[in-house]
């Protein structure tokens, strides 16, 4: 008897990516449409839950890879309030990167700018007070250049607004030292990125007049060279950047100012070229845990 041939989905199995809900055949290490990688999608998946995304934003240098490493580091040490367990080899590369080149007294490389070279972070985290409640953060290490990109022109980087879409909280980053020294520039990013998060979210329509209900923890970072940021972050952002904190007060309900910093103390070198470079002499981070517990206490 001659067997009937396997139908494509039995010999080509498939299931739909977490991020951009595109069917990818499972032989697939990532996402051909957006680059995720394909083990988040079959965690998801093996689930049956919707995951919670949560993404990072800010613009290049804001210090995003820096943070994220950092918040990897602590909440994989599950010595704090949080803990997490990165999910995924592909998961660890941003923490093990920014931690060897912090052991080195050095910052991490420089995001690259094409989507495919983006390391994604899957980790799943919970409060030490109520360890069943675990939230999967789903979030690729963005470049802030592709960021500033897609604001300029929507579907420039269509992985962005499908993670921004399919995200319950936003933690986004901004530089205080920029802000401070060049608010209008910090600010103007800022503006285009509150507007096009309320469209992603709201639309163009009648929706508009209702504010969004995704948490924003908004992050100020590199206050240990900016003292005055963490004093009272709120304060701060309303002095330097007055355009986010209208933008946020118009379209969101629920945002908060936080301050991080990760350097106790730091010197002024050069490298082969000749150019200046900090080297965090140092590690003393502050601020990293706070605003994602914030989030997951809106969530
Ligand atoms: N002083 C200080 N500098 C930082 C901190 N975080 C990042 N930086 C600096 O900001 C640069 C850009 O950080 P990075 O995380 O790569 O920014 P990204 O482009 O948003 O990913 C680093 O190379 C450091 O020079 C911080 O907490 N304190
Ligand atoms: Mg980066």
């Amino acid at each position: 008897m001659v067997k009937a041939a396997p139908s494509p989905e039995v010999r080509d199995p498939q299931i739909n990516c977490a991020c951009c809900d595109q069917l990818v055949a499972t032989r697939h290490m990532f996402c051909p449409n957006c680059h995720a990688p394909l083990e988040v999608s079959q965690v998801v998946a093996s689930r049956g839950a919707p995951p919670q995304f949560i993404t990072l934003l800010g613009p290049s240098g804001a210090g995003k890879t820096v943070y994220l490493g950092l918040l990897l580091d602590m909440l994989s040490k599950g010595n704090c309030p949080l803990r997490g367990l990165p999910n995924g080899p592909f998961s660890l590369a941003v923490q093990q990167e920014t931690i060897d080149a912090l052991q080195k007294q050095r910052f991490p490389e420089k995001t690259p700018s094409e989507a495919d070279q983006w390391r994604w972070v899957h980790c799943e985290v919970s409060a030490t007070k109520r360890p069943k409640r675990v939230i999967d953060i789903v979030t690729p290490d963005l470049a802030g250049e592709a960021i500033a990109l897609e604001l300029e022109h929507e579907n420039a980087h269509p992985v962005i607004r499908s993670v921004i879409s399919k995200s319950c909280g936003l933690l986004v980053l901004f530089d205080s030292g920029r802000a401070r020294d060049d608010g209008r520039t910090e600010d103007i990013f800022a503006m285009k990125l509150i507007s096009y998060l309320a469209n992603a979210y709201q639309g163009d329509g009648s929706l508009r007049r209702r504010k969004c209900k995704v948490p924003l923890s908004i992050i100020l970072t590199k206050s240990d060279s900016c003292p005055e940021a963490s004093t009272d972050p709120a304060d701060f952002a309303a002095a330097t950047m007055p355009g986010l904190v209208q933008g946020c007060r118009r379209h969101f309900s629920r945002y908060q100012f936080f301050a991080s910093g990760i350097v106790g103390s730091y010197a002024m070198g050069t490298d082969g070229y000749g150019r200046r470079l900090h080297m965090p002499l140092h590690v003393e981070p502050h601020g990293i845990l706070e605003p994602l517990q914030w989030l997951m206490e809106q969530l």
